[in-house]
C-alpha cells in the first residue's frame, strides 16, 4: 500500500496527496508547521507540539479549522494506517487558496496536512565522534521581521544559513542574531558546557523554543546540572569544554569543531554523553 498522507479529514496516497497552486502557504510562505517524532507508536511530547503550532497559528492571525484533540487523534490515525512506530510527523497547516496577492483575508479553505513518514537520521557516526559546524553570515531573522518563535513555512532564512554551511562541508550551521550574539542552527537548538554548567541562548535571542531544548533543560536540571540561559558569543562558543545541538530530527548531537576550531578536546564530551543517553531514554528510542 502507497504512504497515506492525511489533508483536511482524508486520506490520500502520497502521489495523489495534492493542494491548491493558489494556496498562500505555496505562494508566499503564509503557514505554519511542526516536526515531530513518533518512538514505539506515540509522538513525543505531542500536546507541547500542538500547544506551539497553535500559537505560531495565532502569531499570524491563522485560526486551525479544527480541534487540537481532533488533530492528536487524526496524527495517531495517520501513523496508524501507515504502520510507522518510530517515524517523523510533519504537520502542516497553510493559510489556503486565494487571489494571487498577498491578503490572507481572501483565502479560504486552511489546509491541515499530516506526513507520517520514516525519517532519515543523522548517521551513528555523528553520534559516536560528534558534528563539525561553521559559523554562517546570514543573520537569524530579526524578531521584529519574522519571530523566529514563529514555525512559519517561510523557512528561507534557514535555508540561506544552510546552503552556507554545506558550502563549507557542514550539514548544520550557527546563525547569530542581529546583535551578533548566538542564536540557533538551522534545524537545531545549541548548548555549550563551560566548568559543570550548562549554557542556552534564551529564547529572546530570537530563537525557536524547540521542544528537545526545553526537554534537555529538564533532564540536565534534574541531574543536577545547572543550566543558564543567557546572552553567548561566538567566543563562548569557541572556549566552550563541550557543545551540542538538540532537535526532533537530531534528538541530542555533540559538536566536536565549529569553524574548524576543536572544542575541548575535540571529542565528544562526557556531559554530552549522559545527555544524550538520557534524552533516548526519555524517548523510549531502541538504538
Ligand atoms: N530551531 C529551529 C530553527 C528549528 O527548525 C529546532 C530549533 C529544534 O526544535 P525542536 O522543537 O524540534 O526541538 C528546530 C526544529 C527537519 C526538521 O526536517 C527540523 C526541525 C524539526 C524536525 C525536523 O529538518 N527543526
Amino acid at each position: 500500500m502507497a504512504l497515506q498522507v492525511y489533508i483536511n479529514g482524508e486520506l490520500f496516497d502520497k502521489a495523489d496527496a495534492k493542494i491548491s497552486v493558489y494556496d498562500h502557504g505555496l505562494l508566499y510562505g503564509d503557514g505554519v508547521f511542526e516536526g515531530m517524532r513518533s518512538y514505539g507508536g506515540n509522538v513525543f511530547r505531542l500536546q507541547t507540539h500542538l500547544d506551539r503550532l497553535w500559537e505560531s497559528a495565532a502569531a499570524i492571525c491563522l485560526t486551525i479549522p479544527i480541534s487540537q484533540s481532533q488533530l492528536a487523534e487524526d496524527v495517531n490515525r495517520t501513523l496508524a494506517v501507515n504502520e510507522i512506530v518510530d517515524g517523523y510527523v510533519r504537520l502542516v497547516v497553510t493559510r489556503g487558496a486565494g487571489t494571487l496577492g498577498l491578503d490572507p483575508n481572501k483565502t479560504s479553505d486552511p489546509q491541515v496536512i499530516i506526513i507520517a513518514d520514516h525519517i532519515a537520521l543523522y548517521p551513528d557516526e555523528f553520534y559516536e565522534n560528534g558534528l563539525e559546524i561553521v559559523t554562517v553570515a546570514t543573520t537569524r531573522n530579526h524578531p521584529g521581521a519574522l519571530n523566529p518563535r514563529i514555525k512559519s513555512l517561510n523557512y528561507l532564512n534557514n535555508i540561506l544559513a544552510k546552503l552556507e554551511g554545506l558550502q563549507a562541508g557542514c550539514v548544520e550551521a550557527l546563525m547569530m542574531n542581529h546583535k551578533g550574539d548566538v542564536a540557533e542552527c538551522t534545524g537545531d537548538n545549541i548548548f555549550l558546557l563551560k566548568q559543570g554548567v550548562i549554557f542556552t541562548p534564551s529564547i529572546d535571542a530570537g530563537i525557536l523554543s524547540g521542544i528537545t531544548r526545553e526537554a534537555v533543560i529538564e533532564l540536565a536540571r534534574d541531574a543536577g546540572i545547572e543550566v543558564r540561559e543567557q546572552t553567548l558569543s561566538r567566543h563562548d562558543v569557541y572556549v566552550a569544554d563541550e557543545c551540542f545541538l538538540t532537535g526532533s530530527a537530531a534528538e541530542v548531537v555533540p559538536v566536536v569543531k565549529v569553524d574548524n576550531r576543536p572544542i575541548g578536546d575535540g571529542a565528544p564530551g562526557p556531559v554530552t554523553k549522559d545527555l544524550t543517553r538520557r534524552f533516548r531514554e526519555l524517548t523510549g528510542a531502541a538504538r
